[in-house]
């Protein structure tokens, strides 16, 4: 009898493009990100069909125990001074966790329990990223570079954005040429 062996999905760790699996792609455009950004007139005034991050998921069974595999690819670029980022969420089931992986570009993962403490992480080629249970995630790109992350997680975790109605507790801002984390007042 011949074993078949089997060819997996492939991702070049330089850039996060697949090849050789089936993808399901989705593109969020400036116009998706309404009341993400601090400055609503720079948001406003921003061409709404421009693309700021897609994201390219490997095709993979759902249930319980199973994992989703995908890459995230975040545009260089500034809405005001605010650098690009992603939505952020919560996981559905707040218990599941989930690791990202640095693949290229520069940027910061954004962490925030549902106490409210908010911390960041350096995001950059090779760098790992454990993603605790109960904790909402958000990718920042602070570079001049597409940033991409490789993140997997469990298929039954679903995605919350609601619950961070009121946003994240720290925003990221380019300032002279370097970083600026401001502290968000919630009133
Ligand atoms: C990632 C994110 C991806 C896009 O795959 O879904 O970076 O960010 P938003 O979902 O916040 O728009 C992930 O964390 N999955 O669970
Ligand atoms: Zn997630």
């Amino acid at each position: 009898m011949t074993i078949p062996f089997v060819t997996p999905p492939q991702v070049a760790w330089a850039s996060g493009i697949f090849s050789a699996g089936s993808l399901r792609c989705k593109s969020t455009t400036v116009a998706d990100l309404a009341d993400v950004f601090a400055d609503a007139d720079a948001w406003q005034k921003e061409a709404h069909e421009r693309v700021v991050y897609n994201v390219e998921m490997l095709e993979s069974p759902y249930g319980e125990g199973e994992l989703y595999v995908g890459a995230t690819h975040l545009s260089a670029g500034l809405i005001g001074d605010e650098f690009f980022m992603t939505r952020g969420h919560f996981h559905q089931r707040r218990e599941q966790g989930e690791v990202y992986f640095g693949l290229c570009g520069e940027g910061l993962l954004l962490l925030q329990s549902e106490q409210g403490e908010a911390w960041l992480e350096t995001v950059q080629s090779g760098s790992v990223h454990i993603i605790p249970a109960f904790t909402a995630h958000r990718l920042i790109n602070t570079g001049q570079n597409v940033l991409s992350a490789l993140a997997v997680w469990p298929s039954v975790a679903g995605h919350d954005y609601h619950s961070l109605a009121q946003g994240f507790a720290l925003r990221v801002f380019s300032a002279a040429g370097g970083i600026e984390v401001r502290e968000v007042r919630v009133d």
